[in-house]
């Protein structure tokens, strides 16, 4: 028997038509190839094992070499990442799923290790985060970033244009543009790491500017209707702040709108912490914002049906479910137990907590 709920309806999002509303969150798992950065040998399984979700997020993907943030991470940006990502579309494909890549640039959130020529990493202004990063098999301080010359913005988003390009090439149904949790985007956005006095800092509408034409440029490549994007307002990941959340997300989501981007993906409250984290209305994202309202952070079954009936929202993302039930849709239809994660896989190793949790089928009967 299914539980009654939208979460298993069919959506049409664009030219595609997801087979339930229950979408996979990007999740980090540093397990690229080291140096090429290509998907690794499992992730074609690791996707293809859940494919039954509406729709699949891929992990953030660095859009270019100085995009990326952390130990092993995949890219978008070479001939062998598109030849490895095209081997994740085609498993994904063969089960009936659907999936879009997650362009990513870190921005600030790196180590010079990671960097060309051991470069400092860049970021709308020299403010260095109070973070960590993964590197080289340990915990670091992220590096003093440098301040991104105005000249340098176009080639940043040429870095997403291209991306895009790539991903289309490599079989993706779609991209979200990755606007969250206190990167490249996201820095310019807020006004704790954007003190430029150029065209893209000072008040909201030039702190939003770097994220309002990457997506204009990515959307030019891949059609609006393929184009999403994820934002998380009020997160104090990676040590961002903004000092109006509401006015510069209001701002930021009718100019989303009036690109007609596909999907909006929020992240409510703080990334992976409480939802209630600092006071938002998110409600007034979802009625500026002419595509699909995706909604994430700690959501169960019975908040997504609730939610989805209110029609508060079209789409549900789950995070760190979907690493530990690849097969979370069926189980959420039968009311059926959730494996636990183990948070000690989540970021790089192989098939252990990657590859390797049951599916109810697997298990054995009771
Ligand atoms: C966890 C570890 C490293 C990166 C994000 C891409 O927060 C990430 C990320 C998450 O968006």
């Amino acid at each position: 028997m299914s539980r009654p709920t939208k979460l298993f309806e069919p959506y049409k999002l664009g030219p595609i038509t997801l087979a339930n509303r229950a979408v996979m969150a990007p999740l980090t798992r540093n397990r690229a190839v080291p140096g090429s950065f290509v998907p690794g040998p499992l992730a074609a399984e690791y996707y293809a094992q859940r494919a039954s979700a509406g729709l699949l997020v891929t992990e953030a993907s660095q859009v270019s070499q100085q995009g990326q943030g952390y130990q092993d991470t995949p890219g978008i940006y070479s001939k062998d990442q598109v030849a490895g990502w095209r081997k994740v579309t085609d498993r994904v494909h063969e089960r009936g799923g659907k999936i879009f890549i997650q362009l990513w640039h870190v921005g600030r959130i790196s180590h010079t290790a990671l960097q060309a020529g051991g470069a400092a990493p860049v970021a709308p202004s020299a403010i260095r985060a109070k973070g960590k990063t993964f590197v080289n098999g340990t915990f670091a301080d992220v590096s003093e970033p440098r301040a991104l010359e105005l000249s340098e913005i176009p080639g940043i988003i040429d870095d997403f244009k291209r991306a895009t390009k790539n991903a289309l090439e490599a079989g993706f149904d779609g991209v979200e543009i990755h606007g969250a949790n206190g990167y490249l985007l996201d820095q310019f956005a807020k006004d704790g790491a954007n003190k430029r006095t150029d065209a893209y800092g000072g008040g909201i509408e030039n702190r939003a500017k770097l994220m309002l034409e990457v997506s204009k440029a990515v959307a030019s490549e891949a059609g609006a209707d393929r184009t999403g994007i994820r934002i998380s307002p009020v997160t104090p990941a990676n040590d961002i702040l903004d000092s109006n959340p509401q006015a510069l997300f209001d701002h930021i989501v009718d100019g989303l709108s009036a690109l007609k981007l596909v999907y909006l993906h929020v992240v409510e409250g703080a990334t992976g912490g409480p939802r209630d984290f600092a006071p938002f209305d998110y409600a007034s994202l979802r009625k500026r914002f002419s595509g699909a309202y995706m909604a994430n952070n700690a959501y169960d079954f019975e908040l997504a049906s609730k939610v989805l009936e209110a029609d508060a929202a079209d789409l549900i993302a789950f995070g760190k479910p979907f690493i530990s039930n690849p097969d979370l849709v069926e189980r959420l239809k039968k009311g059926a137990a959730l494996n636990e994660w183990d948070k000690n896989t989540f970021y790089g190793g192989g098939a252990k907590g990657y590859t390797d949790y049951p599916t109810l089928a697997a298990e054995p009967a009771e």
